[in-house]
């Protein structure tokens, strides 16, 4: 019996990423990223810390799998470190890094865990950077040299492929913001990130039909769908201007439309260096669309530059990363996506929040109710979502367990497990037990 109210057939999960939690960066021949490079730069991440370390999860897989085996997940999405496969790149690959993959897939097959591979969730290998990283167009096909030879190992035991994890945070983040890796602030290098993210992924998704692999392949993206701060046509405006920068820029050409109109008005100093024939190959039809959500932000016009709207101020609480809880929001985002791009079959591939949470003075336990009530609201907007039609089919949440926060370091923690990381003690907070009832059907979600 199922007292969710979600169909059974609906796919549990958590997600990770290889950067945030494998450790080992120098061992079995894994070659440097963009973020060890990164890591390395003063000031870049919070308190100096980095990832050489970090949980660890490189020596101990078999012992996180045991942990989500308890919690009776169906599926684990995980990211390859392309260094770790071809350490340069592209060129010799390191039989080790395909070895660490096998064993990973194999015990999550063993305990009855569906793998769900990204191939790119950040980790550029730092010798590809040096010849212009995403900037270049050639990184687009030693992409796709890469995610041949990962499907080539992989396929007969993963059904589901990610090409990218949140082009977002590459282009804008990386390149704009220069606040990620390769930490470069320049739209003109956003631009172009944009377009040669979005190239490898269609050249991806064509690679994997040419060999009609079984599984499923599509791309996830971090969306943000602004809403109006008020009902006013300006404000509708604004919105949409930031949608268009912030999603539609992506989701656009995935689904046949090109290049939003009013991102190019917007941006006249930069182009996007689209070559004939680029936007069918990035249009190559995907069997899902993954998001990663975490909030929803209002949008007012801005008199002092029309151009660019800004975010207002809501009544929501704020998570630790200082983003707004709106479970409504993904609510919204789904029929939106349902709408605009002719209902694809959806999975949310993260969702999550960073609270302050500590261990009890036992160090055997950590109470996180927010994170209970947080989870609880989203599911119920996913539950809301499928009774409307929406083909939403799984969720995973973002994380496991406390992993590196990126520029945030260890400050800020994610997961359903608690990560000591001085003792790597793995210690379950309360949620975990909470989405164990939830995924075991226990819980109605009213
Ligand atoms: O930790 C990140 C993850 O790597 C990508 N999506 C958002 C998460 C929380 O910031």
């Amino acid at each position: 019996m199922n007292f969710t109210g979600i169909p059974e057939d609906f796919i549990w999960g958590v997600a990770t990423s290889a950067f945030q939690i494998e450790g080992a960066t120098t061992e079995d021949g894994r070659g440097l990223s963009i973020w060890d490079t990164f890591c390395k730069t003063p000031g870049k991440i919070h308190q100096g810390h980095n990832a050489e370390m970090t949980c660890d999860h490189y020596h101990r897989y078999k012992e996180d799998i045991k942990l989500m085996k308890q919690l009776g997940i169906q599926s684990y999405r995980f990211s390859l470190a392309w260094p770790r496969i071809f350490p340069q790149g592209k060129g010799k690959l390191n039989q080790k890094g395909i070895d660490f993959y096998n064993s990973l897939i194999d015990e999550l097959c063993k305990n009855d865990i569906t793998p769900a591979i990204t191939l790119y969730h950040w980790d550029l290998p730092q010798s590809l950077e040096d010849q212009g990283g995403w900037r270049n167009r050639e990184t687009a096909s030693i992409f796709l040299e890469y995610a041949k030879t990962c499907f080539a190992a992989f396929h007969d035991r993963v059904p589901m492929w990610i090409t990218f994890n949140e082009p977002f945070c590459s282009a804008y983040l990386g390149h704009y913001h220069g606040c990620h890796a390769p930490g470069i602030q320049d739209m003109q290098a956003t631009a172009n990130t944009i377009h040669h993210i979005n190239l490898a992924h269609g050249l991806t998704v064509q690679a994997f039909r040419e060999k009609a692999y079984k599984g499923k392949i599509g791309i996830t993206q971090m969306l943000i769908k602004h809403r109006p701060a008020t009902r006013s046509e300006q404000d509708k405006k604004a919105a949409q201007r930031a949608t268009d920068y912030s999603s539609s820029v992506f989701m656009d050409p995935l689904f046949g439309k090109g290049y939003p109109k009013e991102f190019l008005y917007s941006t006249p100093e930069v182009n996007l260096p689209v070559q004939k024939g680029d936007l069918d190959i990035i249009s190559e039809k995907m069997d899902f669309l993954g998001i990663n959500y975490y909030a929803e932000t209002a949008m007012a016009y801005n008199q002092n530059d029309p151009e660019k709207p800004q975010g207002v101020e809501s009544y929501y609480p704020k998570t630790e990363m200082d983003w707004p809880v709106v479970p409504a929001g993904l609510y919204r985002m789904l029929k939106w996506l349902d709408e605009k791009y002719s209902s694809p079959e959806i999975y949310i591939t993260e969702n999550g929040c960073a609270l302050p949470d500590t261990l009890e003075a036992d160090g055997e336990s950590c109470h996180d109710p927010d994170r209970i009530s947080y989870l609880r609201e989203h599911f119920k907007m996913c539950k809301k979502a499928i009774a409307d039609g929406i083909k939403l089919k799984g969720y995973f949440h973002w994380s496991i367990m406390d992993n590196f926060e990126w520029a945030y370091g260890y400050s800020k923690r994610f997961g359903l497990i608690y990560s000591d990381y001085k003792s790597l003690k793995r210690i379950p907070k309360d949620s975990f037990y909470f989405y164990r009832e939830v995924i075991a059907g226990h819980e109605p979600l009213e």
